[in-house]
């Protein structure tokens, strides 16, 4: 096996006047282990509470008796500390940049000031439409500033928001109204992605026509595009209409800090999505804290997340980390590729982004168009680069790190999930040198461990299932509706401990890298093999631009390997490259790796996130195209086509 030893700390003179030092790190994280309630009482301090929390922890995670509550008896409201607490000092400082997705069109930029005034009027509207504490919005918008203003309005007056990513199907959007009993839908006319329209509207007309949609009793419709759009008299009401009289003031609910914020639905191994609850206090304090430390977060910083409101990195560190730091933060309605491949390259010189956060399927995408494209942009503003959603090879890594970030911007790798609420491992920048593709520490007060097939602890340098060994305030309380099934879900595998879905390996230094969903480990003839680790032996060959390796059902070892792969644009498929990308691998990793099946893959399947669909690959590994399932999440199905009828046949 090889290992890449390399290490990146931050560059000289990185450090900034609350940049986190190796000792700060180390000290912190033992006062965080050994006195939890200390420590997490003294960051709760941060925000602005009614009533401070004297109760910090009070959590048992074993089933019988299980219980997760943190800064029980705190009050606060959730919009006041990302908005009005502001006030004083930061009223004219930019809150958000609004990039659109016509690069010619105008940029916006909103003072907290005015996102204080947008945030109190739609909350005073919503209240007239009878939103009241506890009722749940689901939000079915474009990226564009309003987004946050609703999220915002929804926790000032004490209401959950669901928020619904504006890429699902109207069946997709039902299925989550439904399981939320969403009171109101707020939604635009249309969305602009590549300047393609998005039917918004018309697709929540037809959600709310679909069987079993009883609960909304208003539709809020903001007009963006200005698309021809119908408005159904006594249900659907015009955001400017509503808002236009109302007082740009707002009295916000005062909350527990065990109220809930919001609810985000997330696909798991089997089911339906389940909705990720989340609540006030404890979900604040951990996005703030973490955005703070993970980004080293300065005042004249202009941060840029990439991520789509409609998933949790949205939510933390788009909206709630930052405003809640006072920060300003990027809201980008477009995609990389448009109009071209310089895109966030030349956005980030247009607004002088100094921290860029982004995924790793980005990275790979625009790799293959080459340095031309970044380097028509000067990026100067950069000093932080960051990682999320999927592990990251390590070629891929270095070439965001050399070439995207001139080999002068640290790495922050941040692996976390929706159910986490915020970061989990991550190189701190002023404190861990990064090695490219691993998530290396866990943050303050997370205690990682990992466990074999029969649950016993794997010390030092290994691997195994990631389970965490208590709490930290992020951590998500249930899944609405179902509470049994959050215990069942994540603290039944291993009793008393949380369950990441995560397979994880620990190195010699103690470092930790993700491997990928555990369902993704291949096991041949006993042998784990990551599906990261040949994914990223593959994309080091020089011809290949992306792949994706799946298990499937072998009589002799157990699993086989089934590879896809996609080349780099002029790259040619022939007999001959599949036999050197196959030693290629072998090479890489060793004999135990050597794929089965490669396959040539035009495109990967992937959600609209950007996520692999490896059900999909995997069902078509198995030779088994008739069980491949629900596709429609998929940014592109007609993928799926061509993978299909190019399959090996055995
Ligand atoms: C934040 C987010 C969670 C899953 C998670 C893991 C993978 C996320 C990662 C990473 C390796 C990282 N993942 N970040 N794997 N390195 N830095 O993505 O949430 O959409 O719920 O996905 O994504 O497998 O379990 P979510």
């Amino acid at each position: 096996m090889t290992e890449v030893l390399d290490r990146y700390p931050a560059p000289a003179g990185f450090a900034g006047p609350n940049t986190i030092t190796e000792a700060e790190y180390n000290r912190l994280y033992k006062e965080s282990i050994d006195d939890p309630d200390a420590f997490w009482g003294k960051v709760a301090k941060r925000l602005q509470w009614y009533k401070e929390p004297t109760k910090i922890r009070d959590v048992d995670l074993n089933p019988d008796n299980f219980k997760i509550k943190w800064y029980e008896d705190g009050e606060l409201n959730v919009s006041v500390n990302c908005v009005d607490r502001h006030l004083e000092k930061r009223a004219d400082k930019t809150a958000i940049i609004w990039e659109p997705d016509d690069p010619n069109a105008p940029a916006q930029r909103v003072t907290y000031g005015e996102l204080y005034t947008r945030v109190c009027k739609l909350a005073n509207a919503l209240r007239k439409l009878g939103v009241g504490k506890g009722d749940r919005v689901t939000v079915y918008l474009p990226m564009v500033v309003d987004a946050a203003v609703a999220l915002l309005a929804c926790a000032r007056i004490g209401a959950i928001h669901n928020v619904v990513f504006g890429g699902f199907s109207p069946t997709s959007l039902a299925d989550r109204v439904r399981d939320c009993d969403a009171k109101v839908v707020i939604t635009a006319d249309e969305g602009l992605r590549s300047g393609r329209r998005v039917a918004l509207k018309a697709n929540v007309d037809a959600a709310l026509q679909l069987p079993d949609v009883t609960s909304v009793e208003a539709v809020v419709v903001l007009r963006h595009t200005g698309g021809d759009i119908e408005m159904q008299a006594g249900r659907d009401h015009w955001w400017h209409e509503v808002t236009a009289n109302e007082p740009g003031e707002c009295e916000p609910e005062r909350m527990n800090a065990e109220d809930p914020l919001f609810i985000l639905y997330t696909s798991g191994s089997t089911g339906k999505p389940k909705g990720v609850l989340h609540t006030s206090g404890g979900y604040l304090t951990y996005a703030s804290y973490t955005h703070e430390c993970v980004f080293d977060l300065r005042e004249e910083d202009v941060y840029w997340c990439t991520a789509d409101i409609g998933w949790v990195t949205g939510h933390s560190y788009i909206v709630y980390g930052p405003l809640a730091n006072g920060a300003t933060t990027v809201i980008f309605e477009g995609v990389p590729s448009y109009p071209d491949s310089s895109r966030f390259w030349t956005t980030i010189d247009k607004h002088q982004v100094s921290i860029f956060y982004t995924a790793p399927t980005a990275i790979r995408a625009l790799m293959r168009d080459g340095e031309e494209p970044v380097k028509k942009a000067s990026r100067k503003s950069l000093r932080l680069l960051g990682t999320v959603g999927e592990p990251i090879n390590p070629e891929a890594w270095r070439w965001y790190y050399d070439v995207v970030g001139d080999g002068r911007c640290p790495i922050v790798d941040t692996w976390w999930q929706t159910e986490t609420g915020g970061c989990l491992m991550v190189p701190l920048p002023g404190a861990t040198a990064a090695k490219p593709g691993a998530a290396m520490k866990p943050f303050f007060g997370v205690e990682p461990a990992l466990v074999d097939a029969n649950g016993e602890f794997i010390q030092g340098a290994g691997e195994g299932n990631l389970v965490l060994l208590g709490s930290w305030p992020g951590q998500m309380r249930t899944v609405y509706g179902d509470h049994q099934r959050f215990i069942d879900t994540y603290f039944k595998a291993y009793p008393g401990m949380y369950f990441t879905g995560d397979g994880c390996r620990r190195d010699a230094d103690g470092d930790y890298w993700i491997t990928g969903r555990v369902d993704d480990v291949i096991n041949v003839s006993g042998h784990r093999i990551g599906t990261a680790e040949l994914e990223s032996a593959l994309v080091l060959h020089a011809k290949v631009a992306e792949a994706a390796a799946v298990g499937f059902n072998h009589d002799v070892k157990g699993q086989g390997i089934y590879v896809y792969v996609t080349l780099k644009a002029g790259e040619v498929p022939s007999e001959e490259l599949r036999k050197e990308l196959v030693a290629h691998v072998r090479q890489n990793i060793g004999p135990i790796a050597t794929p089965d099946y490669l396959q040539w893959a035009p495109a990967l399947p992937k959600t609209r996130s950007g996520k692999i669909m490896r059900r999909i690959l995997r069902k078509i590994a198995e030779n088994a195209p008739e069980q491949l399932g629900d596709i429609s999440t998929l940014a592109d199905p007609s993928v799926v086509e061509s993978l299909v009828q190019e399959r090996f046949i055995r």
